[in-house]
């Protein structure tokens, strides 16, 4: 779907946010709701949404992690309603609830963790993210034949939803954005 409105539109900037746009504004309108969207700021807890949607939650990568899924999964806009509260943080007071029990937490129950490894410079530790070590990286050679052309090597290490990895096309659009 997406492809398809994109070559109708070559020229927009950021296509998958101005097709998300245009895919849930119309939604939102018919529900009398207000659709936001991640890459919007002022930034929303899409995150925080999530986890209190469903079974969700952060991996040692920052990323939330599903336990069918993996990390192969990003949010492409919300739908807001007046009386639920955007501001509030957990949801509780919201009328949402604590984030969904997840019965095994995949990260709990992989003792290697082999996406804090893979990284060739160390960009994910205890401390967080290093968002510059890694931005500096892929503009490299080796970033550009790496990370660049099949993508972050952190993610690609975890084992959890394999099959659900984006395809090479899919990868390159979203680390060509990131950087
Ligand atoms: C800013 C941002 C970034 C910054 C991170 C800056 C930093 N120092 O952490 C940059 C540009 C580096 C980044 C990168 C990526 N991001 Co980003 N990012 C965001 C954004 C727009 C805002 C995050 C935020 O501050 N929210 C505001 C607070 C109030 O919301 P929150 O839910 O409470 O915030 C949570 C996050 O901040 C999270 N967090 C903390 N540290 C880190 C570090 C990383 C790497 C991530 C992903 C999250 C994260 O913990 C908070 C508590 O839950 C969100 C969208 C959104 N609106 O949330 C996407 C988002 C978090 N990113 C996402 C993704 C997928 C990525 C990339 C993998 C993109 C890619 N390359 O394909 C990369 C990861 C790095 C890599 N090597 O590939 C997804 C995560 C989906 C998921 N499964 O959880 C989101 C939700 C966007 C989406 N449309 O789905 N990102
Ligand atoms: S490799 Fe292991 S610790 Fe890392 S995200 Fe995947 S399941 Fe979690
Ligand atoms: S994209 Fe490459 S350099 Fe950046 S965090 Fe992932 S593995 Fe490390």
């Amino acid at each position: 779907m997406f492809r398809a409105w994109h070559r109708k539109y070559p020229d927009i900037a950021d296509p998958l946010d101005a097709w998300s746009k245009a895919v849930l504004e119309p939604v939102a309108a018919l529900l009398g709701g207000e659709a936001v969207f991640p890459s919007d700021r002022p930034w929303q807890p899409f995150q925080q949404w999530a986890m209190a949607a469903e079974r969700l939650k952060p991996s040692p990568l920052g990323l939330l992690i599903h336990p069918h899924y993996g990390l192969w999964h990003g949010y492409r806009g919300a739908i807001l309603f007046a009386g639920a509260r955007r501001d509030d943080a957990p949801f509780t007071s919201a009328g949402m609830t604590e984030p969904q029990p997840m019965v095994v937490h995949p990260c709990d129950a992989c003792s290697d963790k082999p996406c804090l490894s893979a990284c060739p410079v160390g960009a994910f530790s205890l401390s967080g993210f290093a968002v510059s070590d890694c931005r500096t990286f892929v503009k490299t050679e080796a970033g550009t034949t790496t990370c660049m052309g099949s993508g972050c090597l952190a993610r690609d290490a975890c084992p959890v939803g394999r099959e659900y990895r984006y395809g090479p096309e899919q990868i390159r659009f979203h680390m060509a954005a990131f950087v």
